[in-house]
């Protein structure tokens, strides 16, 4: 039976506002802190549930609201394996957080425990971080009276960043069997990372600094421990790692505004001697944007397209070089979002696949290749070698010393990889890694492709829920006849593609345009943005 007792004495406590709609989207629940302390107390009740169901293996929640304004906050809840919540579980999750009263709340309760079967017996075990927003502190108290009143055991990471979270959660479900992910503790983490990484680099002379944009979140505490561990494989220049100044987060830097702005950070400036590079985080890690200046201090951005360009080539070489390519496939998923002339850079090389905007979508059509790379051109991206993968290369006998060095490499890769999610300081390793072998700098990297110009702007509509899609997002099924028309704007454009989709994180509809010229591009947008309205 449920502990109705602490249940209710402790849901008085946190009353969820009058007439606000919470709703478990993409990225959790995300919206201003100060309404989101019920949301976390039922979250935390959610989490014991979702771990009884498991048989009482450890579920993570991650209080962060990542790129947002500082003012937000948000919450959202992580799988045994490190991944994502089942979306099946999406909608418990908004339904709970939208119960009114405490009797609504316990009705939800034993409507969920009942339609899910849930053992009430089994155990429940929660682990949880937070990123540095003021909020933070106060919210996880109360997703800790949510742990506490369902009785789970609750075990609190501190303050973290979002793939770290998700990291411990991994290592934690695997402990002590033959899939262990690392010690679970933010040392194992490191180690884990940096030792993979020596091993990668060990033959090259000590690198340029790289400069890291830390977006004055927790990647700048996170950051300053890891440098502790790279020691002279890495030197890191950290910049933006204000946590305590209030307003600083994510204001005018960070990964979210290289990307959206295409500009360096106005507090970099000067900071970035011509010809260097360097990267922004955003406000919880999980996103990573590289840019260098080039010799006449010009801004040049590499994106997520540009890293899933760099690595995807490179695991391809090493696989070749293995003498594995019969067994093992790599692939790559993006989303509609990648620049066209990445798409055809790595078309020619390797299977491409488009899906839907989101991190589940992408993570997990990339489940689907022996190597799948994925990443978003907003920068959020990984590396996942499946099981079977990860067999062959802990079997593979190499027949020549060539072959015997690239398994190496692809074995560290494993390692150094943060396979729950998107990791931005695990990311920064691997590119790193990457333009070590290659000898590349900032300027090679680049000219890999040169990207498409594009535009993307957000459109205000009375109802978003109006536009439908299919095909990966890049066709609208509905308003009807509204795709006719952008088809018939697109081939006036030389090189022209354009597709709209409503936003799963604010009340608007999204317009992305490409075109072989900036112009053009900039028209485009505008004019399917006026179809749009
Ligand atoms: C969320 C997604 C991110 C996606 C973005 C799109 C996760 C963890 N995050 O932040 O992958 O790029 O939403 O936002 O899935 P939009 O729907 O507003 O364009
Ligand atoms: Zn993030």
């Amino acid at each position: 039976l449920l502990p109705l007792e602490s249940l209710r004495r402790l849901a008085e406590l946190h009353p969820k506002p009058a007439t606000i709609h919470f709703q478990y989207g993409t990225a959790g629940f995300r919206t201003i802190a100060s309404v989101l302390d019920s949301v976390l107390f039922r979250v935390g009740v959610l989490a014991g549930l979702r771990s009884k169901k498991l048989d009482g293996k450890t579920i993570g929640v991650m209080v962060t609201a990542s790129h947002n304004p500082e003012q937000d906050n948000g919450v959202k809840l992580v799988d045994p394996r490190g991944e994502m919540l089942d979306t099946s579980w999406e909608i418990h999750a908004t339904a709970l957080s939208n119960a009114q009263t405490t009797d609504d709340f316990v009705r939800e309760l034993e409507k969920l425990v009942q339609t899910l079967k849930i053992d009430l017996t089994k155990p429940a075990r929660v682990v949880y971080a937070r990123d540095t927003r003021p909020s933070g502190a106060s919210l996880v108290s109360a997703l800790q009276d949510g742990i506490k009143a369902i009785g789970a055991e609750g075990r609190d990471a501190g303050v973290t960043t979002t793939p770290i979270l998700h990291y411990l959660v991994r290592a934690i479900n695997t402990k002590g069997t033959k899939d262990s992910y690392g010690d679970d503790s933010e040392e194992g983490y490191f180690l884990k990372l940096s030792n993979a990484f020596k091993k990668l680099v060990s033959t090259r002379d000590t690198p340029q600094p790289l400069t890291i944009d830390c977006a004055n979140g927790v990647g700048a505490p996170i950051a300053a421990k890891l440098v502790e561990y790279l020691g002279a494989s890495m030197p890191l220049v950290l910049e933006n790692a204000f946590v305590t100044t209030p307003g600083a987060l994510n204001n005018a830097c960070g990964a979210d505004y290289v990307k959206t702005t295409q500009k360096l950070p106005p507090s970099l400036s000067g900071r970035l001697q011509p010809g260097q590079r360097g990267c922004s985080l955003d406000g919880d890690a999980d996103r990573l944007m590289y840019f260098y200046l080039d010799e006449r201090s010009q801004f040049h951005m590499l994106d997520g397209d540009k890293i899933a360009a760099l690595v995807a080539a490179f695991i391809v070489d090493l696989v070749k070089t293995s003498g594995l390519d019969s067994q093992i496939k790599v692939g790559v998923v993006q989303t509609a979002y990648a620049n066209g002339a990445s798409t055809k850079y790595l078309s020619e090389r390797l299977p491409v696949r488009c899906v839907s905007t989101g991190v589940k979508h992408l993570h997990h059509a990339a489940e689907h290749y022996n190597i799948g790379v994925y990443f978003e051109a907003n920068g959020h991206g990984t590396v996942l070698f499946s099981p079977a993968t990860q067999d062959v290369l802990a079997t593979y006998e190499p027949s020549t010393p060539a072959q015997s060095t690239a398994l190496e490499h692809l074995r560290n890769l494993n390692q150094l990889i943060n396979q729950t999610v998107g990791d931005a300081l695990s990311d920064m390793l691997l590119v790193e890694v990457v333009l070590a072998h290659k000898a590349y700098s900032g300027i090679e990297w680049d000219s890999l492709y040169v990207d498409l110009p594009n535009r993307l702007v957000k459109v205000v509509v009375a109802d978003r829920n109006q536009f439908r899609t299919e095909d990966a997002e890049r066709q609208l099924v509905s308003p009807a006849g509204l795709q006719q028309k952008i088809n018939e704007l697109v081939q006036r454009y030389d090189g022209g593609r354009s597709f709209v989709r409503p936003s799963g994180t604010e009340d608007v509809v999204r317009v992305y345009a490409e075109a072989s010229i900036k112009a053009q591009a900039d028209e485009l947008a505008f004019r399917v943005a006026g179809l749009v309205y």
